[in-house]
């Protein structure tokens, strides 16, 4: 158990007293490290042989932040305030020595200190945004102070990490320090301070920059206007501006009073509490308690992809970024320069965009080889399969691979929803075979599902949850079962929604609740972007469904310039005449009468099915956690961050109100629909998802 005294120490350098900080991971400010240091100030200070105090941290980072933890729960002594004050008003001047990271309460610990200095490698920031707060430590009213209203609407909305370098030219740090050498440098800059005298700093006086905004509404009318589309939804975008637009037109104590009143709504509200979750979530959907973190991996230096379509060619994309070469296969000579042409068009439009260089683009080329014959993959570490999805053409090549691969080579299949299990039995070795579920674009997006085959060995789920986490994915871990986590989840939805739509709800009316709700598109516009014809053919289409209708008319969606909605060479959509005849003639068929479906019962069938269906993929074990279903939504789907995912969702309505109102809308909910006993279960205790343990 740590104690004020065991996670902090003082020492003394001859004038120079340092104040040391060590609580691992990352010194996050619970109660005993605020007591702990100010415990050491003030013993610094009562000093008489200290004249100057250095602020300092052990272990991989500076101060990164408040204790999330101890949201949410009955405040602790020391406040984080009276930490600040300490320091601010020491009668000894306290230069802060940040390496690693300073975030959130941490940086704000270190404004209050009147000088700062860092490692090059050091960063800082105010990422409380997102965690759906805002800095509530003075934050939001020294930042401005130092870096203008401008510049620090951007960090606090964004709650962007500032590097060493770039702090330093916004004034954040007063020097940069060599690295590895913080401690000495630290307090010969102490010395400096007291050789030169120079004044004990406080941010809080600072006024130049405030001032020149005072007044200035067109400043943040724009700030709020340029970014209206990213904000949407989220509460503490809003609450951060109203901060720095209090410290440009209040004096700084009454700027704090406003701070404190909004970061208590925050932190008592939803959505923070959805986004707190989420953080933990991202780390936890790591944790696989059969696959300890000392499970042997393969140590994946070169990758083999079969397919350069456009999935293999994303897949491709997110080794070449890290440094790992790539070959890839196709069949035909045609398909592969394609392959390699939409490659180099993506790198390109991100060089230009200047997020990398023309080197850059030129180096990951270099990276990638084009191949005609699966001989080439004989030396691949990890070899993932990205072709049509049909379960023979999969085990036709997965059949020629184990004749070529050598052995311990990890064989990856990126199908979306076919059985992991069936597809291993065309290999000798079944337990080197895993589901590698990548999102489409792949470059893009950050989900990557792994999936656990019967056979799957440790090491193999293992090695392809360190490769995700290597190419920058966050990867969640399924087991078998159609179409996994996600995509299962999906059909659940797409079930209610086909359903609605022959009740009497447009395809637009159903989209527009979902997208109100938070995600970035409903299931039709997202059926417009994807194309109506994947799994159609025009040899098989039997006019049995209104998607397939639509097919048969080539309306499949925004590559034709029309789906279920119609759309300008722009690709705005607008609700077409035609899809709602289409709709009208299947309602018909079907025997109903249209009738007006209220947003509230469209929301609750569409969402309470997805929850329902995330129970019985948690009770069946395909995923380990709730928190894991939730991810998956959230980097997968765009579900709204702060909403927290589908079953957090659930346990914010409550259960038992889930579980009531799918059976209140009983039959409607499909002849096949039943509700999962696990939901139910947990809903006749007074349980969430989150108490499952
Ligand atoms: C705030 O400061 C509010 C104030 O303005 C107002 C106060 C009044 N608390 O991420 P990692 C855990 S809000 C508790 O894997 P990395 C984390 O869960 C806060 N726990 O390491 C994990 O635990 P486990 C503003 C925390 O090296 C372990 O530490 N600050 C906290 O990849 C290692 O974390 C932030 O939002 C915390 N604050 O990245 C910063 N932080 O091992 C949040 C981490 O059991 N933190 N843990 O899974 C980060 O961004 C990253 O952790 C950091 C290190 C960049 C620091």
């Amino acid at each position: 158990m740590s104690t004020p005294e065991a996670v902090s120490s003082l020492t003394l350098d001859g004038e120079i007293a340092i104040v040391s900080i060590n609580h691992p991971p990352v010194n996050a400010l619970s109660t005993h490290v605020r007591a702990g240091i100010l415990m050491r100030i003030n013993e610094a200070v009562a000093n008489d042989a200290a004249k100057a105090i250095v602020f300092i941290c052990e272990g991989r980072t500076f101060l990164a932040g408040a204790d999330i933890t101890e949201f949410g729960k009955p405040p602790r002594e020391p406040a984080l305030r009276t930490v600040q004050d300490a320091i601010e008003n020491s009668t000894k001047p306290v230069v802060a020595a940040i390496h690693g990271t300073s975030l959130g309460g941490g940086f704000e610990v270190a404004l209050c200190c009147h000088y700062r200095v860092a490692v090059p490698s050091a960063k800082c920031g105010l990422p409380e945004v997102k965690l759906g707060l805002l800095p509530g430590a003075g934050g939001t009213q020294r930042l401005p102070r130092i870096v203008g209203p401008e510049k620090a609407l951007e960090m606090v909305t964004s709650g962007q990490h500032v590097g060493a370098k770039a702090a330093h030219a916004m004034g954040l740090f007063d020097e940069i320090v060599p690295e590895g050498q913080l401690r000495e440098s630290a307090i010969a800059f102490a010395r400096r301070v007291l050789a030169e005298n120079r004044p004990l700093r406080k941010v809080r006086d600072l006024d130049e920059k405030v001032q020149a905004a005072r007044g200035n509404t067109a400043l943040f009318a724009d700030f709020r206007a340029k970014n209206a589309r990213k904000f949407r939804g989220f509460e503490a975008p809003e609450a951060n501006i109203k901060c720095i637009e209090a410290a440009v037109n209040m004096p700084f104590d009454d700027g704090l009073k406003r701070e404190r009143e909004l970061f208590m709504q925050l932190v008592s509200g939803v959505q923070s509490a959805a986004q707190r979750y989420v953080f933990f979530a991202e780390r936890q959907v790591w944790k696989i308690p059969d696959v300890p973190e000392s499970t042997p991996v393969v140590d994946v230096k070169k990758v083999g992809m079969v397919g350069a379509g456009t999935m293999g060619g994303g897949i491709a994309m997110n080794f070449a970024n890290v440094g790992i070469p790539v070959t890839l296969v196709e069949t035909r000579q045609e398909a592969l320069d394609r392959g390699f042409q939409v490659i180099r068009r993506n790198y390109e439009n991100t060089a230009k965009r200047g997020r990398i260089t023309m080197d850059d683009v030129e180096k990951r080329m270099a990276l990638l080889t084009p191949s005609l014959s699966l001989d080439d993959l004989a030396d691949c570490d990890l070899v993932i399969e990205a072709v049509f999805e049909n379960m023979d053409v999969k085990k036709t090549v997965f059949a020629k691979l184990d004749a070529i691969v050598k052995p311990g080579a990890i064989l990856a299949s990126n199908t979306s929803a076919l059985n992991i299990n069936e597809i291993a039995t065309a290999v000798s070795k079944h337990d080197g075979i895993v589901g590698m579920h990548f999102f489409s674009p792949a470059n893009v997006m950050r989900l990557l599902e792994v999936v656990r085959g019967d056979a799957t060995s440790k090491s193999a789920i293992a090695t392809a949850m360190a490769v995700g986490k290597k190419i920058g994915k966050i990867a969640a871990l399924s087991g078998v079962c159609p179409g996994f986590i996600g995509n299962r989840i999906l059909y659940a939805r797409r079930l209610q929604a086909d359903a609605m739509m022959l009740e009497g709800a447009m395809p637009w009316d159903i989209d527009d609740v979902i997208y109100e709700f938070g995600l970035p598109m409903g299931p039709y516009a997202m059926s417009d972007l994807a194309g109506l014809d994947i799994g159609w053919s025009k040899e098989t289409t039997r006019h049995a469904t209104v998607r397939e209708a639509l097919c048969e008319i080539d309306r499949r969606g925004q590559k034709t310039g029309a789906g279920y909605y119609d759309y300008d060479e722009k690709r705005n959509k607008k609700p077409s005449p035609v899809t709602e005849g289409i709709v009208r003639e299947f309602m018909e068929k079907a025997g109903n009468t249209a009738r007006e479906i209220s947003k509230e019962e469209i929301l609750e069938r569409i969402v309470f099915a997805m929850i329902n269906e995330g129970a019985k993929i948690l009770d069946e074990g395909i995923a380990i956690r709730a928190s894991d279903i939730d991810i998956v939504w959230i980097n997968g789907y765009g579900w709204p961050v702060y909403r927290g995912g589908p079953m957090f969702y659930g346990d914010t309505v409550g259960l038992d109100t889930v579980v009531g109102k799918l059976k209140a809308y009983g039959s409607k909910m499909g002849a096949d629909f039943t509700i999962s006993p696990l939901l139910e279960k947990l809903a006749a205790e007074g349980k969430r998802f989150q108490d499952m343990k």
